[in-house]
């Protein structure tokens, strides 16, 4: 049974774009230890050289997202221009306001207020360099929580919040947006004033249409149906973004689709379900991860890779067939369909695609053959940490 065309998925997937982390491609680790890699990029253009690489031999990662202070320029029209001239763009700009002594207690529901104009004025400023480089999403994320029950008001944190984000709202132009992410827990370990996908939607809303629920794969309790909170945002409207990346047991951070593909392909069946992979819907999907131990730029082709395979597979499903099975009740037959896509090989059609488009079929291989990481090992002595350990 081949009742969707190859053809028809292969014209789908020329137009996906995923999205690289500029920190993605400098040493990272964990609070254990950081292992130095050789040839890490030195400078954020090094870094979009990098990011580059892994659109030249994959051709679906046409963006890389900037972080902010760690890819702090002087002049980001011109690092627009470098992007341009080595042939991709920057994209998502992200914030951070957890690294400064000042945030011990919080950065935006700091109990003291000079600490949260610290912080509502850093966003702001990230607003200017979205301006600047003409990027589309601002991301947000908070490390904001408490680790002791009693230690702060948790309804007033909400409120702060909620005041915070109310103030970058404002001063967004009229096509940038805010997503705003979530997290369980990590590093607060008792609250986390963002926790959960309600938590950041019931904000979202309150905000308006430019604010969306940013969902980061790795950001939550073990066993959470993840595929169903793509749906219910989906469905909402609200869904603006994906951080990819995968776990085993809490913000692992690992090459998504290492330790469960089958949970991307049923991410991505919902996303497919719910028009999200339309460029209309405006979601944008993103690689969050650090490659601690494995090397980065080949880390970062197999995870756009992989990224790619599972949505090969969810535009494969027969949805006539399954709302057919549905309709009728046939809880095995329904199921067998989702299955009969998800079990379909379909690297085949990929490197197929790949030829039609002037690609190697192999990216990872086709990398390790051009002699770029020799090159950079060779070339970039002293590479820096991606932004935190020492
Ligand atoms: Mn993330």
């Amino acid at each position: 049974m081949e009742p969707v065309s190859a053809d028809a998925v292969k014209a789908r997937l020329a137009t996906q774009a995923i999205e690289t982390p500029s920190w993605a491609y400098g040493n990272s680790g964990t609070r254990f230890k950081v292992f130095a890699q050789q040839g890490v990029p030195r400078t954020v253009e090094e870094k979009i050289d990098d990011a580059a690489q892994v659109h030249a031999f994959t051709g679906v990662a046409p963006s890389v997202a900037l972080h902010i202070p760690w890819d702090t320029v002087e002049d980001y029209g011109k690092l627009a221009d470098y992007a341009a001239s080595a042939g991709i763009r920057l994209g998502t700009v992200n914030s951070n306001v957890f690294q400064d002594d000042d945030y011990r207690l919080g950065s935006v529901t700091n109990p003291d207020p000079r600490i949260r104009r610290k912080a509502v004025a850093h966003l702001l400023d990230c607003v200017d360099v979205l301006d600047a480089t003409g990027s589309r999403d601002l991301k947000l994320w908070f490390s904001d929580g408490t680790n002791y029950p009693g230690q702060d008001d948790i309804r007033a944190r909400q409120d702060r919040l909620a005041e915070a984000l109310a103030t970058v709202y404002t001063r967004l132009g009229d096509d940038q947006r805010m997503l705003l992410e979530y997290k369980l827990f990590e590093p607060a370990f008792y609250t986390m004033d963002v926790p959960d996908w309600g938590t950041s939607y019931a904000h979202c809303l309150e905000l308006g249409p430019k604010a969306r629920v940013c969902v980061d794969t790795g950001h939550h309790a073990p066993g959470t149906n993840i595929e169903f909170i793509v749906a219910f945002l989906l469905r909402a409207g609200k869904l603006g973004a994906f951080d990819f990346n995968s776990r085993f047991y809490a913000d692992d951070d690992l090459m998504v689709g290492a330790a469960d593909p089958f949970q991307l392909f049923r991410i991505l069946h919902e996303v497919v379900r719910g028009g999200g992979y339309e460029p209309s819907a405006g979601v944008a999907f993103m690689l969050d991860q650090c490659h601690n131990i494995e090397p980065k730029i080949p880390g970062q082709i197999r995870s756009v890779c992989n990224v790619q395979e599972a949505t090969a597979k969810a535009l494969l499903v027969d949805t006539a067939a399954l709302a057919g099975a549905q309709r009728s009740g046939d809880v095995i037959a329904a199921n067998d369909v989702l299955m009969d896509a998800y079990h379909t090989d379909v690297r085949p059609m990929l490197a197929e695609l790949r030829a039609e488009r002037g690609l190697d079929p192999d990216p990872l291989a086709a990398y390790r053959r051009s002699g770029y990481a020799e090159r950079i090992v060779a070339e970039r002595i002293g590479g820096s940490q991606a932004g935190w350990g020492a």
